[in-house]
Formats: structure tokens, sequence, C-alpha cells
């Protein structure tokens, strides 16, 4: 025992007390830094670069363990013509690294985008929750994750589906994570249900198509069967499962959640996230075109934004309930996550501002491997029995183990708390840290009672909630029961545009699947919806619309639902400047500036890349006649008669003979793809020919003829601020 390190009593440690200590000693010192000598080159000069973060800074190239190399391209082989050595440690080592790059993705929200930034909290929230963060003038570094549900890693952003709205707040009490989505219920009551729901949605196990895709047989299947799941299938098929961008999505904690004040009080609330830029979405074609010129599109957009200057920004809000007995509220059981409680009955009080300024430096170590779960939770924040919740609390734990590898995730940077953790988890694969220390057990003498539990003033709140008296049973309650009063809720408070763009939706999703009676069951659903809605999708799958077969209680319509009717600040919005080399360059750099002096992304759009006019170095073109799309404009300022360019390819040429031939076919495509999406067109009198050749009729709402820079900059603006010109969809009465 004489060599044992930590003798209690020997000279030189701390005295051995006689019985387990009640009150906190000093901390034990630190040991000596485990990182390693200084980094120095053989020279004795330093090496540049940081050990710690391995990046490319370095002057030269070196192995794993810091050797350096004089040659990467090259194995080692038994003469030039020779076999390969076994003997190469450098090959073998790079490509056994290589060979374990990949992690498990995500079994959901596998594909997802990232950034970093900051929660300000107004101190609104005091009064409900003692939770340090929401405190006055408490700012919270946070990392917030997009995602969307269904592809795979490498699939496209706009494809419709739910999308992941995840926030880790690196608090001063430790990390709470808010893992929400951009809908405010879910499929399912009950967590055993997740693998149900997920396996419908996934690709057909056998050949694994569609990807990222609800339109096919399994999902309809599941839904028209299991009909809780009728009102977020709504939600998807309405043009909220097609976001502009991340920028312009609300995000939903969806569960009720219990805050608890200092004295002890509670309240119930719901998280909802509102995006200052509003809510918006793109079109159906919009969408499908994206996931093909550009399967990027919501990713590329948040990074561009922020590394523009353009930071989003969203409130956090809570809608708060009294904590009583039933926890229904006007009639509402708050503990169904199918269910929303509209801002009508109770509105969402701002709380604080989040704002996101600072892209990741490394996707995989940050987007990647970032792991929330819904039990990080604070002091001040507990959560309900909702038994989607409940289940979450095992799953997001669960999950990590395989895809991180173990049980240390949370010692990865991104994972890593702001707080000080003093935990007596141990060993255990990927171990970082050098714990000190030798009884990571409690009770203990020998860390002198180390770590202490915290007093009520500082630790995590269990809140001693009653639990409803009942047997051990398999069920749950009556009020779980009503599946379709709020999705008619939800389908009655969207305007008949709104309502349009749903009932293609079902019409185009419904007509993918190949089963007849899995189509007939999803129509008797919408007949419990809405006549109208089901008589028109079953018009265009070529169905008889069926009766309801039971009674739905009817719902007011919540006005707040809607996405159309406001008007939101246009930051960040793209323009396309469609230019050649007729167009004269000093309007157009009057309308350019003009826009990005309103916080507008002006874009130009030439036959080729460079500067249009060799002696005007001020106006290249960022986009070119070829590489342009149209989903990536919100509006088009047509400034030339855009002849076609020399390198006009045939088959456009093709599409646009006729009346459009003296037109560049890819400036109609353009023109054409943003007039149906009701996007803005502007065009001064030299373009009046594009607006033809396209089909543009020069008199509807959106469009403007003209070469006044100050209206076309005004008229602009003013409808970017609607986001589109709702006027110019062909609402067909539902
Ligand atoms: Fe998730 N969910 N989920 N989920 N979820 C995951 O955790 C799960 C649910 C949500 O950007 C997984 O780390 C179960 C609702 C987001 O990293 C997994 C149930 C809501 C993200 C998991 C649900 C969400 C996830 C997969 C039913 C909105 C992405 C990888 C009880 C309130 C977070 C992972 C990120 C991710 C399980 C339902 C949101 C498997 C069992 C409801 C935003 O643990």
């Amino acid at each position: 025992m004489t060599d044992s390190p930590v003798q209690p009593g020997a000279p030189g440690s701390a005295p051995a007390p006689l019985e387990e200590p009640t009150e906190p000693r000093e901390p034990l010192p630190p040991k000596d830094a485990s990182d390693g000598p200084a980094a120095v080159s053989p020279t004795g000069r330093p090496w540049g670069g940081d050990p710690a973060t391995r990046s490319q800074d370095g002057a030269f190239l070196t192995t794993a363990g810091g050797v350096p190399l004089r040659d990467t391209d090259h194995s080692l082989k038994a003469g030039r013509r020779g076999p390969t050595l076994l003997q190469d440690h450098h090959l073998r080592e790079k490509i056994t690294h290589f060979d374990h790059e990949r992690i498990p993705e995500r079994v959901v929200h596998a594909r997802g985008a990232a950034a970093h930034g900051r929660f300000e909290s107004y101190g609104t929230a005091a009064r409900l929750t003692c939770a340090q963060f929401l405190q006055p003038d408490v700012t919270t570094p946070v990392f917030v994750r997009f995602s969307t549900v269904v592809g795979s890693r490498g699939s496209a952003d706009t494809v419709r589906d739910t999308r992941g709205f995840a926030t880790k707040f690196y608090t001063a009490e430790g990390t709470f994570d808010l893992v929400g989505n951009n809908i405010p219920v879910f499929f399912i009551q009950d967590a055993i249900k997740f693998p149900d729901v997920v396996h419908a949605v996934k690709p057909h196990p056998d050949v694994e198509i569609p990807q990222a895709q609800s339109a096919h047989d399994t999902f309809w299947d599941f839904v028209s069967l299991h009909t809780e799941a009728q009102h977020h299938t709504i939600w998807n098929m309405s043009d909220r499962g097609i976001p502009r961008s991340y920028r312009t999505m609300e995000g939903f904690g969806v569960h009720t959640f219990r805050l608890v004040a200092d004295d002890g009080t509670t309240s119930l609330v719901k998280f909802h996230w509102k995006p200052k830029l509003g809510v918006h979405s793109l079109t159906w074609e919009e969408a499908q075109l994206a996931a093909g010129t550009d399967p990027d599109f919501h990713r590329r957009d948040l990074a561009l934004a922020i590394e523009h200057g353009a930071h989003p920004q969203w409130e956090l809000g809570v809608q708060v309930f009294p904590d009583t007995e039933d926890q229904v509220f006007e009639g509402i059981d708050l503990l169904d996550p199918t269910k929303l409680v509209p801002e009508e009955l109770a509105p969402v009080q701002p709380i604080g501002l989040l704002t996101l300024d600072r892209n990741p430096r490394n996707y995989f170590a940050e987007t990647e491997q970032v792991a929330f779960h819904v039990g990080h939770l604070v002091r001040g924040i507990d959560v309900t029995d909702d038994p989607l919740l409940q289940g979450r609390l095992f799953s997001y734990l669960d999950t990590q183990l395989s895809r991180l590898g173990g049980p240390n995730f949370t010692q990865l940077p991104i994972n890593r708390p702001h707080a000080p953790v003093n935990d007596m988890l141990r060993d255990g694969m990927h171990q970082t840290a050098d714990h000190i220390g030798v009884a990571p057990y409690k009770p203990n003498t020998l860390d002198g009672g180390c770590p202490f539990h915290a007093g009520a003033d500082l630790a995590f709140i269990d809140v001693p909630a009653r639990v409803a008296d009942g047997v051990k049973e398999r069920a749950q309650p009556a009020s779980y029961d009503d599946h379709f009063s709020q999705v008619r809720m939800f389908w009655r408070s969207l305007t008949p545009v709104e309502q349009a763009h749903t009932a293609q939706a079902y019409t185009f999703e419904l007509g993918k699947c190949f089963e007849q009676a899995i189509k007939e069951r999803q129509l008797q659903a919408l007949a419990h919806v809405d006549a109208g809605l089901c008589a028109t999708v079953a018009a265009g799958l070529g169905l008889p619309a069926p009766a309801p077969t039971v009674e739905v209680p009817d719902a007011a319509p919540s006005p707040t639902l809607s996405q159309v009717g406001e008007r939101w600040p246009v930051d960040g919005r793209v323009v396309g400047l469609v230019a050649d080399p007729t167009t004269d360059l000093d309007v157009l750099v009057a309308v350019r500036d003009a826009l990005d002096a309103a916080g507008v992304l002006p874009l130009v759009v030439a036959p080729t890349g460079g500067p249009l006019d060799p002696a005007r170095p001020d106006v290249v073109a960022q986009r070119t006649w070829l590489t342009a799309a149209s989903p990536e404009f919100d509006a088009l300022v047509l400034l030339g008669a855009a002849a076609p360019a020399p390198d006009a390819r045939p088959s456009f040429d093709a599409k646009a003979g006729g009346p459009g031939a003296d037109v560049d076919p890819r400036v109609v495509l353009l023109v054409q793809q943003a007039y149906r999406h009701a996007k803005s067109v502007a065009a001064v009198p030299a373009a009046a020919g594009v607006l033809a050749a396209a089909g543009v009729d020069p008199q509807a709402p959106g469009v403007l003829v003209g070469d006044d820079v100050s209206t076309i900059a005004e008229t602009l603006l003013a409808q970017l601020a609607l986001h589109r010109a709702w006027e110019r969809f062909p609402a067909t009465a539902v």
C-alpha cells in the first residue's frame, strides 16, 4: 500500500476526516496541464498552428503523432512498379482514418444546418421562472441547428417536410436544449408510436425510394389509419411544409412545459419562436426546382445571410396557462401534442431575442456532432407528463450512444456546458477528461466529501407535481380521441390561396400513391375536415368524394395561422437585376444602391461572367443567364432587351421558338417562373419585349414597367414586404 498515490493522513495529503464532511472544502489542487509541451519544431522554432484545434494553419504536414512528413502523394513501394509495403505506416494511418470518417447519421433530422448566436433575455419571464438565463439583461450563447426530418444527410433542403428547430442554450446554470419543430403539433400522442410513423415515412425498405418524401403509399397508409396524425399532416401539406428559408420559419416547443418561479409557484407554458422576417414559404414548383438546381438552398441561404451581416432573429415567446390539476385550457388538453392552443385564446408573450451571427467553423465538429436532448433542462424549467415528451426524455440520450460512439459526447467542444461540471461519471469510450480525485462516489471522505449536493437555491428543481390517480395500463385519456376538430380549424384559418396550395399538395401526394384503398381512406379522413377540400382532392384523383361518417366538433378559425396579409421586413431578400450589354449601367447601379440601402441583396444576372462593360468594373455579374435559377430570387428587375446570347443552348431555342425568339430563352424561362410564382417583376421600357416573350401581363399585380429608379425601388420593396403578389395565384375556390 505504500506506493498508493493518495494515502489518507500521509504527509502532504489532506488529513483523513473520520466522518463524512458536511461542508464543502477547498477544491483539490489542479493537476499539471496535460496538454503536453508547447509545439516547437525540431529546430526550436514554433510550428505555428494551434495544436488543440489541429487546424491547417501549421507550417508542415505531420502524422497524427506530430512527425513531419516529406511526401503524402506516394505509397512506400518495393520498387517504383512494385507492390506497396505493409510497412508504410503513413499510408495505413491515412487510409485507416479515412475509412472511419463517417459516423451514423441521425435516424431522423439527418440533414441540417446550424449557426452560433446569442439569446438576450427581456426579463419578462422572471415572474414565471427562476431560470437564470431568462432573468433581465442576461445574454446567453446559443447554437441552433435546423433540419429536415425524413431525408438522409445528402438529400435536398426544399422537400415537403417538417423542419427541426433545435436550440442549445449554454447557460451559466448548465445547458438547456429546446428541441422543437416548425410545426406546433406532432403526428402521434405517445412516444411508443414514433418508430411506426418514422418507418412509414422513410423510403420503402426494399428499394429505398422515395428519398425525403412523404408522397408514397406507406406514409399515407399510416396517417389515414392513425388519424391522430391528420393535424400534423395538414400542416405539412400547407405552405408550412416548404419554408422559403430557415430564417422565415416559426419554431415551436410543441409540448407543454412547466416553469417554476423563485417562490415555488408553477405555470404551464408552450414555447414559440417568432421570426423577425415573418413566416414565408416557397411555392411547390419552386421547391421542386430548387431541389434540383440547389439542393443546399436553405443551408446556403442561412450561411450567406450570416456571412453578409443579415443576422436572422427570432423572438422567443410563451403562451402561459395556469398549472391546474386537469392541465386543460379552454377545453384543450395541454398534454396532447396533437393539439395547439390558438394564439387568440392565449397570446404569445415575448421573453427574449435570439440572434444568429456566426457560421460554424467545421460542419462535422459542430453541426454533425451537436447532441440535443430534451432532458437537458435547467433549474426553473421542468417537463410535464405529455407521453410524447416522456418518451423523448429517453430517446435523445440513447441515440447519441450509437451516433457519437459512447457516453462522453458532452465533452465534445460543441456540447460542452459553459457552466462548471462536477459530475461523477467516469471513463468510457472517447473519454478526454483527466479527472482528478480518488472518490467518484458519494458519500466519501477521501475527496473531502466533494462534490457536495447543491442547496435549494442552486439545484435543479424536480417539481413535486401530483401524479394522476389511476391504474397501471396501456391507455390514454378520452380527450385524446378528437382527431379532427383542430384540423378543420387549421383549414378554415387559411386564406383561399393557401387552401388552394394545400388541396394541390394533397392531390399531388395521394396521386403518387398506388393503392386505391389508401387514397380512399385518406379522402374519408378529409371528408371529416372539410367537404370542399375532400371534393377538390377527390376530383384531382378521379375518385368519388365520400361523405363524413363521424360528427366533428367545429372550432373557430385562428387567423394567426395564416401566412398571408401582413407586411414584413425585407432584410436579406434577393433581387435579380437582369442585364445585358445594352443595359444603362447608371440605372442598374441606382436600382442596386436603392435596394442595397434597404437591406435587400441585389444580384446582377448577365449573359456571361465578368464586367458588363470593361470600362465599368463596378458592375460585375454575380450570376449568369446559365447559372441563375428563379427560386433564388424574390423579385426581378429586367434592365435590357436580353437578346439571345451566343451560348443559348439549342434545346432552349427550340422551346422558345416563335414569338419569343428575339429574347434569350434562359431569360424567358427565368421570368416565366418568377411570374408564375407570384414574384414582383419590374422592367425598364427596353425590356418590355422580355415580358411579352414570357407571357407576362404588364398590368398584373406586382408587375411594373417604367424607368424611374425610385418608383422601381419603392414598388419592389413594398411588394417584397408582402412576400408575393398573392392576387396572381389562381385561388380556385375550394
Ligand atoms: Fe425528435 N429525435 N423525437 N422530435 N427531434 C431526434 O435525436 C424522438 C419529436 C427533434 O438537430 C433524434 O439526436 C422521439 C418531436 C429535432 O440534432 C432522436 C420522438 C419534436 C431533432 C429523436 C420525437 C422533435 C430531433 C434523432 C417521439 C419537436 C433534431 C437524432 C417521442 C418538438 C435535433 C437525435 C438535432 C432528433 C427521437 C419526436 C424534434 C432519435 C422518440 C415531437 C429538432 O432521439
